[in-house]
């Protein structure tokens, strides 16, 4: 009996001891490796991403593998092939658009390493491909928009005409940006989608947009821009029609970046919802967590307010990115 028992207490020690030669169970997050695979820099929400995380990254002592895909799925899905022949402990990315991951994410899966998406959601239906998702609620962004605009023109009797500058084609945040500003405005008939094409999300595209929305409709009344840089290039293209922004075409705009709470304090947009993309250290915890071999939350959503001008120029002494 007590020859069972011993030698029963020796395997379990043996046991214990043989795994915390692997740091993927010992917690040990010193000697951690992470591979991450950003979007590009397209927007200044961007930029103040990819600091976060790398910021994060270096606070939390991890080797940061950092990879910038200029907007490219190809130059992502490359990365994240490189990671896993590199034998990172945990890949991390932001998915440009959300199809056309499965085949990487199960070569990964395969490779036992752990994938993270980060800010952009993809849409495979195995979500075994991935342990978390840690970004915004995308449709509640696009509902904030649209019920910020629905009380603005709540008493309107004459048609309202608005165009929409959409993000990247096929990305999360441009498809449920469009859902939840179309859900929010559809109790109004006058409020009119006119005119919907996508700016990439950057500042240049914005503008050159909008240029071609202004001189193909007489009557612009609002601009819907899922990211602030759009709304900065469409602002430039507003003002170079002779026309006040803010004022003649109201804006609302998403992400609320230094440039856009800086033009939502000078009345050039009128709302702006927050989307955060200080993610950084939230990711750091699920990569520690990860590591460990805890089982985490498999969607963790960041919290975000919306600012009018006003509420935009108080805050703006504030803002961190
Ligand atoms: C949203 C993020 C979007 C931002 C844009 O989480 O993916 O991409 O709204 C950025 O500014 O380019």
């Amino acid at each position: 009996m007590w020859g069972l028992l011993t030698l029963t207490l020796l395997m379990l020690v043996a046991t214990a001891c043989g795994k915390s030669e692997d740091k993927k169970t010992s917690g040990s997050t010193s000697d951690i490796t992470l591979g991450f695979a950003q979007v590009g820099a397209e927007s200044g929400w961007r930029t103040a991403n990819t600091n976060s995380v790398k910021d994060a990254a270096a606070e939390a002592g991890f080797d940061l593998k950092f990879s910038d895909a200029q907007q490219k799925q190809e130059n992502q899905i490359k990365a994240i092939r490189t990671f896993i022949q590199q034998k990172v402990d945990v890949i991390a990315f932001s998915p440009v658009v959300e199809s056309g991951w499965d085949t990487v994410l199960k070569e990964a899966k395969d490779a036992g390493i752990p994938v993270i998406l980060t800010d952009r959601a993809v849409d495979s239906q195995d979500t075994s491909l991935y342990a978390t998702f840690i970004g915004s609620d995308f449709v509640l962004e696009g509902k904030k928009a649209g019920e910020w605009l629905a009380d603005q023109y709540k008493d309107a009797t004459a048609d309202v005409n608005i165009v929409e500058l959409q993000g990247t084609t096929g990305s999360a945040p441009a498809i449920d940006r469009k859902a939840g500003f179309e859900e929010a405005i559809k109790g109004n008939s006058h409020l009119k989608i006119i005119a919907s094409q996508t700016g990439d999300f950057t500042r240049a595209k914005g503008k050159e947009v909008m240029q071609a929305f202004l001189k193909a409709n007489p009557k612009i009344d609002v601009l819907y821009a899922h990211n602030d840089d759009m709304a900065l290039g469409a602002i430039q293209a507003i003002e170079a029609a002779g026309l006040k922004p803010g004022v003649d075409i109201k804006i609302i705009s998403v992400d609320a970046v230094k440039d856009g709470m800086t033009a939502a304090s000078e009345g050039k947009i009128n709302f702006i919802v927050e989307c955060n993309p200080l993610l950084g250290p939230q990711l750091m915890d699920a990569v520690r967590d990860v590591v460990a071999g805890k089982t985490i939350e498999k969607r963790i959503v960041t919290k975000e307010g919306t600012f009018t001008s006003e509420e935009a120029k108080a805050a703006l002494p504030d803002r961190k990115y």
